[in-house]
């Protein structure tokens, strides 16, 4: 039998990098471990229970809130809350951060904020759907209640972060600043096995992958960088869930784009809980992300639901992107 390394063994191994380590991180990786295994039981057997279709009410963004995206939220709050760990949460499902306040977390240090299920609306169709979480360490003294600098910090502070995605097997993917790794749910033992260690993105790719259907409405720098990717034949993918298009992009190299419209000046995606994550993630694995113009990472957040604009994979791909981006700005400076 080959040695299976699950998530909690390779966790606890990893402990000793860090610096005075208490065990704190691993113990809330674990707990999101846990909190992804729950979730992915109730993802599997969506279609079999009355939990597919929408619930009543709209998020903070006025997106349509899908029932089980208020099962993952909630799950993912109540296993943090028990974790002692963690002292507030926010989440794509909540107008505004959720302080925790629990005897056991009276000394808790970090702060998570998450996407319980991003591409919700492609629950009814059992497309690909994933968890995103990003963790970061409080500012605000201990034995304070979390406040808005907790949660407003620029996406380059994170800890760790990571995403689960629910796709023909069900994977958790996570760094904490040490390189990317992957693992797969073995549901026969219940169990995240190593499955993909230190994951590198290649430094140039031939996919790319956006909703096209939006062409027009973007500024001319993006354009030319799709034609460019269509007058090379690149292949083009689009699954329409961040976690699964840039899954894709992780391991086979490429380039995800959702930019600004016309319509939409900030772009679709939630900078704290969508892009911050995956652009640390992305980054550990040797990738890059921008909004056109600055390095994701460095973004200084203003609101908890705030949107950008985001290229993210392959560095070739992005650094080619910031640079048509660059050349009109410039062309507009000597107009
Ligand atoms: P959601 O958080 O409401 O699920 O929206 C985010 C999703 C992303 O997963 C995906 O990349 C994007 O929306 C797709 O948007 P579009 O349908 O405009 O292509
Ligand atoms: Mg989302």
């Amino acid at each position: 039998m080959t040695n299976i390394v699950t998530l909690d063994e390779f966790i606890i191994t990893r402990q000793k990098d860090f610096a005075y380590a208490s065990g704190e991180l691993s113990g809330l990786l674990r707990d999101i471990g846990l909190a992804a295994k729950i979730v992915s039981r109730e993802v599997n057997k969506a279609g079999l229970a009355d939990i597919v279709g929408r619930a009543k009410n709209e998020n903070a963004s006025g997106d349509q809130v899908q029932k089980l995206d208020v099962m993952a939220d909630e799950l993912l709050i109540a296993c943090l809350r028990n974790s002692g760990e963690c002292c507030g949460i926010a989440s794509e499902e909540n107008d505004n951060y959720v302080p925790i306040k629990s005897k056991s977390s009276t000394n808790a240090d970090y702060i998570v904020i998450f996407d319980p299920l991003d591409g919700s609306s492609n629950i009814d169709v059992n497309v690909s759907i994933g968890t995103i979480f990003a963790i970061y360490h409080r500012v605000t003294d201990r034995d304070e209640t979390v406040s808005d600098e907790d949660f407003l910090q620029k996406g380059v502070e994170q800890v760790a972060a990571g995403y689960v995605f629910f796709g023909s097997s069900t994977m958790l993917v996570y760094t904490t600043g040490r390189g990317v790794n992957g693992f797969t749910l073995d549901p026969s033992i219940g169990e995240f096995c190593l499955s993909h260690s230190d994951i590198t993105i290649p430094d140039d790719g031939n996919i790319y992958s956006c909703n096209q259907g939006g062409f027009r409405k973007w500024e001319p720098a993006i354009q030319d960088y799709t034609e460019e990717c269509l007058n090379k034949s690149f292949k083009m993918r689009y699954i329409g869930s961040m976690v699964a298009d840039v899954h894709r992009t992780l391991i086979k190299g490429g380039i995800f784009f959702y930019p600004a419209s016309s319509s939409s000046p900030n772009g679709k995606l939630r900078l704290l809980y969508e892009c911050n994550p995956l652009a640390f993630i992305m980054e550990q694995a040797g990738g890059k992300a921008s909004d056109g113009r600055q390095r994701i990472l460095d973004i200084e957040p203003t609101e908890l639901h705030q949107r950008t604009p985001i290229f993210i994979g392959s560095p070739k791909m992005v650094e080619r992107v910031e640079e048509l981006v660059a050349s009109y700005e410039l062309e507009e400076t000597f107009a």
